[in-house]
């Protein structure tokens, strides 16, 4: 990890001025990812929040070249841009689809499960803020159990989240990780690794999103910083299939220090109307999680 800030890239590749709400966590990360992927890298991204960040066209609140593309087809679309720099002799790009939870656990599983199984030469990010931000908070196969959505408006979502994670390892990626917007270095750092790569390389982010679960913009950081304090979402890193925790995950091992998940849920109204008896279960499976995750660093 940059154990001191000023290793981090200088310079800035997101513009100022960009569509994102105040406080979004998706912005934050997206400034440090970009910062470690630097200018030879080409984008290409699916509807979402982030083709609004970008902004309208012909203007573009970012620096590096970008290809928008069809919601289900992210992955689809950076095979193509591969396959064009290959037919180009072209080694010394890094291509990078970007996607958010929708675009990845639910609708783009199809063409990335299909390109990793290939080897395609690529990074695919997921952001994951829970829902289907873009369009007015639709719950995601992402949402955690208990969350209201506009689609889980009396009840809250039923279901846990999808472990996507595991889904992708079962393709024996050459490196996956997850990472966090509430912790930039450790984010970093994994952008950095996963660029000196080849094949299949998918990073998940944890992206707090202040309209949809319902928080002051100011406290993106503290609501991050808690998911991982608590362990509902773990900083991790597997290459070659070598699982290792990273960053404030690993010193949570180190010294047991994890927090009950309340903590982190109390802050957000989209739990509002979550039951004692989703919560004791939402408890039971960030619990059994974390062991499996703490035995295999073992
Ligand atoms: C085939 C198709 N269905 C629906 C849409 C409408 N749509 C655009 S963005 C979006 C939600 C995207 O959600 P997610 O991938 O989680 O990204 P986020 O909006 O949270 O950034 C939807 C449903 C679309 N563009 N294409
Ligand atoms: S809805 Fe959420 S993810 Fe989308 S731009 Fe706003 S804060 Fe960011």
């Amino acid at each position: 990890m940059p154990d001191k800030l000023f290793k981090v890239n200088r310079e800035e590749y997101m513009l100022p001025g960009n569509r994102s709400c105040q406080g979004c966590g998706l912005s934050l990360a997206y400034r440090y990812l970009l910062k470690a992927l630097r200018e030879n890298t080409i984008l290409t991204i699916p509807a979402s929040c982030l083709t609004v960040l970008h902004g309208l066209y012909p203007t573009t609140s970012v620096a590096i070249p970008c290809l928008n593309c069809t919601f289900p087809s992210t992955a689809a679309s950076a095979s193509g841009i591969v396959a064009g720099l290959n037919a180009l002799n072209r080694t010394d790009i890094t291509v990078v689809a970007v996607a958010g939870d929708g675009g990845t656990y639910d609708i783009g599983i199809q063409a990335l499960s299909g390109a990793a199984e290939r080897g395609t030469d690529f990074i695919f990010v997921c952001y994951d803020n829970e829902a289907y931000m873009n369009t007015g908070t639709q719950r995601s196969s992402a949402t955690p159990m208990g969350a209201l959505t506009t689609t889980t408006p009396i009840l809250t979502k039923q279901q846990n989240k999808k472990d996507m994670l595991k889904i992708m390892e079962a393709h024996d990626l050459p490196y996956l990780a997850s990472t966090s917007a509430a912790f930039p270095l450790d984010l970093y750092d994994k952008f950095v690794r996963a660029k000196r790569i080849k094949g299949t390389r998918y990073i998940e982010i944890s992206a707090p999103c202040p309209p949809g679960w319902i928080y002051p913009p100011k406290d993106t950081v503290k609501i991050g910083r808690l998911a991982v304090e608590t362990g509902i979402f773990v900083l991790f890193e597997i290459e070659d299939g070598k699982f290792r925790f990273t960053g404030r995950s690993k010193t949570l091992v180190e010294k047991g220090s994890r927090l009950p998940v309340i903590n982190y849920l109390e802050r957000q109204g989209r739990f509002r109307k979550m039951s004692i008896e989703q919560l004791t279960q939402l408890q039971k499976w960030v619990d059994t999680k974390w062991n499996e995750y703490v035995r295999r660093a073992e």
